[in-house]
């Protein structure tokens, strides 16, 4: 057995017994008939038990922007941990966790100035939709208490974020979710974009619903809206060009706060620090995760305008401003890998380099086009993604055989979502290896026509 990493045993690596794990968003029976098992990583690939090379097209689940087992990283992550394993947050503070807030804020637009820190995407997400909430309370607005979210939205799996979400599946199994949720349409219309490379021209008018549900519940009922600059997890939507424009907008015409979900486009995927730098717009607030340290170290957070942390900073000295918090919040491990990262960022300049090969990226994917059962093809940024046509009577199936052949035949990790397949390679990907990868995936489409 050649294994690519002397350190990895496939004893190891390889359990025996695989029925104790449930896993989550998996076909849990058939991976335990036939496991995609992974053992180790580095840069660009992951390596299977066996030493087999997998080309990482998704930069894990859209986390690790810096590639894999980076050293800086690794060394930083090792050095925390020997040195300051576990700090309270609670009353108590660690120099990492304060740097680390710095570096994020200042790499935020405008005054998102301040950072509170919790360890997931969902968390972030259930942290800043709180934050809106009492923060209309200690304005003495506490009506404020309506969320609005958007069709086809994932904000992570907490109540709050299923409430706001749009993805049905990941909402129907579990109860009445929070009260006062409304959402505002999706921006998917196939006939008006098919094909576009980046941003399409049709669909900034869909912002203007928002109107409509002000004008039915009135805005002293609505506290804030969520959206993701860009949808990722329902299939890749870039947002129609100026619709983001017109949510601020509206927002600002009738006081509403407005968050951005950047759990997947933060930290360079767009081509930028945060989305919201991309497309000129400044949110009141800015979730994030995921890429934050590279995906190392459970980590998340909100970036928070200096009027939203302000407007906390009241009463007496000694008062807790907000009830609010997680154990682990800005836990030593995840901040100083965090300050790895953002240090590999930009001495790699991956937030340039990556805008700087987003053309080539796009054209790229957009070879697929023609092939068998391609219905459309969406790319922006370090992001693609490819519908596919359902077999008759097995909708996800094709798409499902794809992830499972191109990780078993052709050593390719990717993505899937119903009948979509989505793309988003490290941040470290070179030309040859994009070339690679789109390779790879014309023969994946083919090999499930
Ligand atoms: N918000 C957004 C916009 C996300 O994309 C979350 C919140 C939740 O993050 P956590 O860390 O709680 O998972 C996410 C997560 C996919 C995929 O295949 C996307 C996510 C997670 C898993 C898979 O598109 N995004």
């Amino acid at each position: 057995m050649s294994l690519a990493h002397d350190h990895l045993s496939g004893r190891d690596a390889a359990p025996n017994d695989l029925d104790a794990f449930w896993l989550p968003f998996t076909a849990n029976r058939s991976f335990k008939q036939n496991p995609r098992m992974i053992a180790g990583a580095k840069d660009m690939h992951y390596i299977t038990p066996e030493g087999r090379k997998i080309l990482d097209g998704v930069a894990g689940l859209w986390c690790c922007n810096a590639g894999h087992g980076r050293q800086p990283i690794v060394e930083a992550i090792q050095k925390q941990a020997a040195e300051l394993d576990f700090a309270p947050t609670f009353q108590f503070g660690h120099p990492k966790a304060f740097q680390l807030a710095s570096r994020i804020a200042a790499l935020a637009p405008a005054d998102l100035d301040h950072v509170f820190f919790a360890n997931s995407g969902s968390e972030a997400v259930d942290t800043a939709l709180k934050i809106a909430l009492a923060y209309w309370n200690v304005k003495g607005q506490g009506s404020r208490t309506r969320l609005i979210g958007r069709e086809r939205g994932y904000h992570g799996v907490g109540f709050g974020g299923i409430s706001v979400g749009g993805i049905v599946n990941n909402r129907k199994f579990f109860g009445s979710l929070l009260a006062g949720v409304d959402h505002l349409p999706h921006t998917y219309n196939r006939q008006e974009q098919a094909f576009t490379k980046g941003e399409p021209e049709w669909g900034a008018h869909l912002a203007d619903d928002l109107e409509r549900i002000v004008t039915l519940h009135d805005a002293s009922t609505i506290a804030a809206v969520i959206v993701e600059p860009m949808a990722g997890s329902t299939g890749v939507l870039p947002p129609p060009k100026g619709y983001l424009k017109r949510l601020r907008e509206i927002c600002d015409k009738h006081g509403i706060l407005l968050i951005f979900d950047e759990v997947i486009s933060g930290f360079g995927r767009l081509g930028c620090a945060f989305a919201a730098e991309r497309y000129g717009v400044v949110p009141d607030m800015i979730t994030f995760a995921k890429a934050v340290n590279s995906g190392t170290v459970p980590m998340g957070g909100v970036i928070a305008r200096k009027g939203i942390y302000d407007a906390f900073m009241n009463g007496p000295d000694n008062a807790i401003e907000l009830f609010h918090g997680y154990t682990y919040s800005g836990h030593p491990l995840a901040a100083a890998a965090g300050l790895a990262t953002l240090d590999l960022y930009r001495d790699e300049n991956l937030f340039e380099r990556s805008k700087a090969m987003e053309p080539k990226w796009i054209d790229a994917i957009m070879t697929l086009k023609g092939l068998p059962n391609v219905l459309d093809i969406r790319a922006v940024g370090m992001v693609g993604a490819i519908d596919l046509a359902s077999r008759p009577d097995a909708v996800g199936k094709r798409a499902f055989e794809a992830m499972d052949r191109a990780f078993r035949d052709h050593d390719l990790m990717i993505r899937i979502t119903g009948e979509t397949i989505a793309v988003t390679p490290p941040l470290i990907i070179s030309e040859d290896q994009i070339g690679e990868l789109v390779d790879k995936l014309g023969k994946v489409i083919r090999a499930v026509a």
